[in-house]
């Protein structure tokens, strides 16, 4: 152990201290950020000043990166960034996506049959007094569900609706954008308890915006499953509420978190680089 960190929460999560993302790592560093973000689900990374090839090499040391299927809101230097935002241009127009309403608990990508499930923001305008993000931590999710539900839900898959999502969740201007509907599945397929290929510590794989009923059980007994599965999903204790700073980078898996965002102050601007990668089996809870 090289890393110096400090806990983010009693229960998970750590912050890295003295390191400057801006320089290229070397592979022992690397892969011990990996193995923290596997045993803790979130990194935060405070106090940095990074361009977008010094995003792209930092993301790039755990995995693909995904090219969003987005079309607007994306760098126009770099493919791999996306940008998120409540800024307008001159014209009205968007800078970057999801707007400045409430995310409700979410993992990205559950609605795709490869979901990338690394995933980070940097915070570049941030505001101290809205749009905090917060993450809830799966495998206590998972421990915290009555031992009858367990059962009835290890070895299930689950049918995850990106139509779901969309209802639920995306702004109006991309909820009726014909070309992102066109390019996103309509539906995807994924085991709802997912296992570290480490520990072997199970967590809950189960996006309550997305995840439309659990196969092969009766739709009461899905519809049952799926409100145990939500009351369980962020319980307070298992949740860390980040409120940003200018400069921080917070790296997180999917595959063992949720998150959620409050809403944003329209009159405060907010603007973040987000990257996505395609996190390694042999360390991280994959759904495929
Ligand atoms: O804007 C945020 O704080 C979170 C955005 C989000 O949910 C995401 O990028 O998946």
């Amino acid at each position: 152990m090289i890393l110096k960190t400090i806990p983010l929460h009693e229960k998970f999560g750590r912050e890295v201290r003295d390191i400057d993302l801006s320089q290229p790592l070397d592979e022992a560093i690397t892969a011990e950020l990996d193995d923290l973000l596997a045993q803790n689900g979130v990194l935060v990374f405070r106090r940095q000043l990074l361009g977008e090839e010094d995003l792209v090499r930092f993301a790039g040391g755990f995995g693909e990166l995904e090219t969003t299927i987005y079309t607007k809101g994306v760098s126009p230097y770099h493919p791999e960034v996306i940008y998120i935002s409540n800024l307008k241009y001159p014209d009205g127009g968007n800078v970057g996506l999801l707007g400045d309403q409430e995310l409700k608990w979410h993992s990205d990508q559950t609605y795709r049959s490869r979901p990338a499930t690394g995933s980070m923001l940097y915070g570049i305008e941030v505001t101290s007094t809205s749009g905090a993000t917060c993450w809830a931590n799966q495998y206590l999710a998972y421990e915290s569900l009555p031992e009858e539900v367990k059962r009835a839900i290890d070895g299930r898959t689950g049918v995850f609706s990106y139509a779901k999502r969309l209802e639920v969740f995306y702004p109006r201007d991309q909820k009726n954008d014909k070309d992102l509907k066109q390019r996103a599945p309509d539906v995807a397929v994924h085991p709802i308890v997912l296992k570290n290929p480490v520990t072997g510590r199970k967590a809950l794989y189960a996006d309550p915006v997305t995840l439309l009923e659990i196969e092969g059980v009766p739709k009461a007994e899905s519809d049952r499953l799926l409100a145990v599965l939500e009351k369980h999903c962020a319980l307070p204790d298992a949740v860390y509420r980040h409120q940003w700073r200018q400069g921080d980078v917070v790296f997180w898996d999917n595959g063992c978190t949720l998150h959620r965002r409050d809403p944003i102050d329209a009159a405060r601007a907010r603007f973040m680089k987000r990257m996505t990668i395609y996190l390694r089996g042999d360390r991280h809870c994959l759904p495929h």
